[in-house]
């Protein structure tokens, strides 16, 4: 079979064991670049003041890493500014943060000329390629134009906007005709699909849009709804292939955790209270405020479970050189303080609010030891912490799951998670007070259908499907 070569913004290196790092798709893409070999390429994370020199290369066996520098200017308009400050925000339905600059685009497409520029040298004929998400959407188009011809796949991580969103956005229909060079276009849900299609009949595209014979069709064997479109005079496939976890693993970390230092030391502290988990990388779209909102209103119409819970926020920073990202770390530090200052007493602090990473095997006994996991993000691709805390149950005495509807994850979850509108406080704060008192059978019951679903699409099936349907 054909060698794969992958192409993300960041590359996870492999340990000096050639172990990658922990975390589902890290892993389950080595392993698919194992099995026939390839190349993964991408930024160092390194900045460099003059033009980057050529990239550097690391072999591991049959996979090449291929690292590229990028210079502080690159950095600032491709990943701070247009990835980060337009793309970010317009496909999760921001439009009042983002901030469009010309020179950033600019810096946008330059960056994905260089990747082109750097890929293509090594690239052979048969080889399949797949990029990830909205740091490189041009590269395709870029790959053509320098005459690539090979098979080129896409995957967006994060949700597609409808249309009335995206064509806010100066030079939507440059970004979606990008697109139509790929020859997969894989989205998360088949909202983010239908979306997309709407994209592109609302362009005038749609002239040409048709599904192949007319009807819809099943591409890869677990997602249904997908797509061939004919649009821009290119034809493509497009369908949804909501991204896994690796679920067995999960699940014998979190329950070989639990009884070790760390989280017993966690378990003794709470001293007996019920443990409320958020966990999310500080970002607008994860609803973190709303839900520390949320929160607040359950103390406020419970007073009798005031001292019997305590909420964990763990938030690490990121992106902190967006504007936005910076204003959202003090607000969230001042709102913590706020909620503990109104209802904490001598004796229990409300909200414990840890602002760095944890490890993986940390967080998964947190999860297991958590009775409610709280995830309401406002808008989101997927979301694996939704699936990662559900993976981390203990079955005996499984905690329950509230999420947002607007996360992706939504759409495999439902039937086993508590529902919430991250908009409606009161609401979120009733799914707070119901999950809590869940009695212990239909905790089970709704555990055992979302741990069902995530056992069969796990992250290795995830990957398989995808690249299945990229090399039919
Ligand atoms: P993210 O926006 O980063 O991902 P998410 O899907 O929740 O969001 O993944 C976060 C990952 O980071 C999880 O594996 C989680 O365990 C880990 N993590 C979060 N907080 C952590 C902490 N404090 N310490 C250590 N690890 C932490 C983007 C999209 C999502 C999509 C994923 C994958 O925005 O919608 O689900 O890609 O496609």
């Amino acid at each position: 079979m054909s060698r794969l070569i992958v192409v993300s913004n960041r590359v996870p290196l492999p340990d000096r064991n050639g172990q990658p790092p922990a975390g589902g798709l890290a892993v389950a893409v080595h392993s698919a670049l194992k099995a026939n070999g390839g190349i993964w390429m991408g930024w160092t994370g390194e900045t460099v003041e003059e033009e980057p020199g050529p990239p550097t290369v690391r072999e591991d066996g049959a996979i090449s890493y291929v690292l590229t520098d990028l210079t502080q200017r690159d950095v600032d308009e491709y990943y701070n500014g247009f990835a980060n400050r337009v793309l970010w925000p317009i496909f999760h339905m921001r439009l009042d943060l983002a901030e469009y600059a010309r020179r950033e685009m600019a810096g946008y497409f330059r960056v994905n000329r260089l990747f082109a520029d750097r890929l293509v040298p090594m690239l052979q004929p048969d080889d399949v390629i797949w990029v990830h998400d909205y740091h490189l959407i041009p590269l395709a188009d870029e790959l053509r134009k320098r005459g690539v011809r090979n098979r080129i796949g896409y995957f967006l991580h994060i949700p597609w906007p409808p249309a009335d969103i995206l064509f806010a956005m100066p030079i939507y229909d440059t970004i979606l005709r990008a697109l139509s060079a790929y020859d997969l276009i894989g989205f998360q849900t088949d909202y983010d699909l239908e979306n997309f299609i709407g994209c592109l009949q609302r362009d005038g595209a749609g002239d040409t849009l048709r599904a192949a014979d007319g009807r819809q069709v099943t591409i890869g064997n677990n997602t249904g709804a997908g797509a061939r479109i004919a649009a821009y005079g290119r034809e493509f496939a497009a369908a949804a292939f909501p991204i896994g976890i690796d679920t067995a693993g999960f699940e014998r970390l979190s329950a070989k955790v639990a009884t070790r230092e760390p989280v017993q030391a966690m378990r003794q502290s709470l001293g007996g209270r019920a443990l409320i988990i958020g966990v999310d990388r500080l970002d607008y779209s994860k609803g973190i405020q709303q839900r520390i909102d949320a929160y607040e209103r359950f103390l406020e119409n419970n007073p009798a479970d005031r001292g019997r819970v305590t909420m964990l926020q763990v938030a690490p920073k990121s992106r902190s050189e967006v504007p936005e990202y910076k204003a959202m770390q003090d607000a969230v530090a001042t709102q913590c303080g706020q909620v503990n200052g109104r209802h904490g007493t001598i004796d229990w602090v409300p909200i414990r609010y840890v602002n760095r990473s944890l490890t993986r095997g940390l967080l998964a006994g947190l999860y297991r030891e958590a009775r409610v996991g709280l995830v309401t993000p406002l808008r989101d691709g997927m979301n694996l912490v939704a699936k990662e805390f559900v993976a981390a149950q203990d079955p005996a005495d499984p905690g329950v799951l509230v999420l947002s509807r607007f996360a992706g994850a939504a759409r495999e979850l439902a039937g086993g998670a508590v529902f919430c509108n991250p908009y409606d406080t009161e609401q979120t704060a009733s799914a707070i007070g119901q999950a809590l008192s869940m009695p212990l059978e239909e905790r089970q019951r709704r555990w055992e259908r979302m741990i069902a679903r995530l056992r069969d699409y796990d992250v290795a099936h995830w990957c398989r499907d995808y690249l299945g349907a990229l090399r039919a």
